[in-house]
């Protein structure tokens, strides 16, 4: 089994859907991680535990999503060293932006690095860009994905 290097984690069963996009692009080039359910707010000591030991375990990403008072990537944050991204999820009431305003702004000394509001995909992306410093074969795959999305891209507009 490959070396575990980017934890996936979200405050409830109900960010999956969203948070799955950062997997299936992982997935898509071949990096490692894991997915946990950690809620800051109803699981505070998982969440400790996760941030206190993860530069032992030999993360190097953590990708959090949560909605509404999300607090879950900030906090993470502030346990742990390793680059936290976050994931604002959409939410009902207000559709994110109280997701967003949760993550974005976050102290000196403490940084998130905040997608947009159900930006898993570009989560799982800039993971794999902080890893593929380091990943030569990595950073392969990263620039093949890139060209290929480029390709995809249609020159013309047509009207259907
Ligand atoms: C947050 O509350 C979670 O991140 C989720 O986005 C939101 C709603 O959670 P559930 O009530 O669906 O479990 O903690």
């Amino acid at each position: 089994m490959a070396q575990v290097q980017v934890g996936i984690i979200m405050g409830s069963q109900s960010d999956w859907p969203t948070m799955r996009e950062a997997a299936a692009i992982l997935d898509e080039l071949g990096v490692a991680y894991e997915t946990r359910i950690v809620s800051a707010h109803r699981t505070p000591d998982r969440l400790w535990e996760y941030g206190r030991a993860a530069v032992s375990r030999g993360l190097q990403v953590i990708i959090a999503g949560a909605g509404g008072a999300a607090h879950l990537p900030g906090m993470m944050a502030s346990k742990t060293r390793v680059p936290v991204i976050g994931v604002p999820v959409q939410t009902r009431a207000l559709a994110g932006v109280d997701s967003l305003y949760s993550i974005v702004q976050m102290p000196r000394g403490y940084p998130v690095a905040t997608m947009a509001i159900g930006g898993a995909a570009n989560a799982g992306l800039m993971a794999a860009g902080i890893l593929a410093l380091q990943d030569a074969a990595l950073a392969d795959r990263l620039d093949a994905w890139r060209a290929a999305l480029s390709e995809s891209i249609p020159e013309v507009p047509t009207d259907d």
